[in-house]
């Protein structure tokens, strides 16, 4: 018999969403890059058949000049790569209740990958983006109904958002061709804001003098805080600090079980709004804090290693927690009691690992 400390069990649908959605194995919170197959795939509809060589991306809408770049036009342009923590904006989202039926994460909606591509601030310059510009919409080849209505996912952002520094389309994943999960042949990388602003299987870009009202934008990934609420459009991840859960787990628990001495805590952290200045570690469930050493991430969007030496001293329970905090201020709530909302969006509550040592 399975105990649930929180939320109901979890229905068939929500089920279903976990299988095809798997979420990253928190022992790869060791990596500084995560491996292809390990990091975390959020599929809304079905993964399109793409076919790479007659592929082409148009560039459209309030622009100048009208483009259409096939692959090898976008791999002829100015090529950078860098590492890029991409986190579902409901990750967390099964420490609430009652929580919204949709994929329900522990909190292993995460990875950093090297993303390579091209910067997305030239193509639009290029285009000859026009001033009366507003937003610019990502469409993506993948269609379905969510919210009852049929829609191809699509996103927008503001034209601020899209001329910033490290946005890119993204044609490589960790030095591979990207793979089909994950978008190929060309996504869009946004990296600070949520995964659901990195469209994938990238059709068209278009610029729009209107904000963008579609249901991925005006239905969905909005943080209300009541069904009454209008709700304000999700954008940047909150900063999170997340462990490498220590010691052996149970297979069907997966509580963890040390033996006692000295034992090395390691994770990583991050956040959509600037460095990470300081990740606590507790191991009396948040009662009391010591800082952890925090070392160099692999890029200003790759994620922070932090470590932490723990004396796992008396036999007992324990509950292990880390807490990050950004150079904004910003850091984590103990609990998620606070971050409840409709659509469970955002819940960034501390993580906390049950340990017996014995
Ligand atoms: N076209 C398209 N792009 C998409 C999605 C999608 O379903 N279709 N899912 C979004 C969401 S919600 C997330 S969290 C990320 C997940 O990216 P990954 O599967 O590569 O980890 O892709 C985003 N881009
Ligand atoms: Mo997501």
């Amino acid at each position: 018999m399975i105990e649930r400390a929180e939320g109901e069990p979890f229905s068939k649908e929500e089920v279903g969403l976990a299988l095809r959605n798997h979420g990253m194995h928190l022992e790869g919170l060791r990596y500084p890059v995560t491996p292809i197959g390990m990091h975390y795939l959020l599929i809304h509809f079905d993964i399109p058949a793409i076919d790479g060589s007659s592929f082409e991306l148009e560039v459209t809408g309030r622009v100048d000049n009208p483009m259409k770049l096939s692959l090898d036009d976008l791999k002829a342009r100015p090529r950078i790569s860098i590492p890029v923590v991409m986190e579902c904006a409901g990750n967390g989202r099964s420490r609430i209740t009652p929580r919204p039926a949709s994929a329900p994460w522990g909190e292993d909606a995460i990875g950093c990958s090297e993303w390579t591509g091209t910067p997305l601030a030239a193509v639009l310059r290029d285009a000859g983006l026009l001033d009366d510009a507003v937003e610019v919409l990502f469409s993506g080849l993948d269609r379905g109904i969510d919210a009852g209505v049929e829609h191809a996912f699509e996103r927008s952002l503001s034209v601020d958002d899209a001329l910033g520094e490290d946005v890119l389309l993204a044609y490589e994943m960790n030095g591979q061709p990207l793979p089909p999960q994950h978008g190929f042949p060309l996504r869009l990388v946004v990296p600070d804001h949520y995964g659901v602003a990195s469209v994938k299987w990238l059709r068209a870009i278009t610029a729009l003098t209107e904000p963008f009202e579609g249901v991925q934008q005006t239905l969905k990934y909005l943080y209300q805080t009541s069904e009454e609420d209008p709700g304000t459009p999700i954008r940047r991840k909150l900063p999170r600090a997340l462990m490498v859960p220590p010691g052996i787990p149970d297979f069907l628990t997966r509580e963890r079980n040390l033996r006692p001495g000295r034992v090395t805590i390691e994770g990583k952290a991050w956040s959509g709004y600037g460095r990470i200045e300081r990740v606590e570690f507790s191991s009396d469930g948040g009662e009391s804090w010591g800082d952890a050493r925090l070392a160099e991430p692999e890029g200003p969007h790759a994620w922070t290693p932090w470590s932490h030496e723990w004396d796992a001293g008396e036999p007992g329970a324990y509950e292990l927690c880390a807490r990050a905090t950004d150079e904004t201020g910003r850091t984590q709530p103990l609990g998620a009691e606070g971050s409840w909302n409709v659509g469970g969006y955002c819940v960034n509550a501390v993580q906390r690992v049950p340990v017996t040592i014995a």
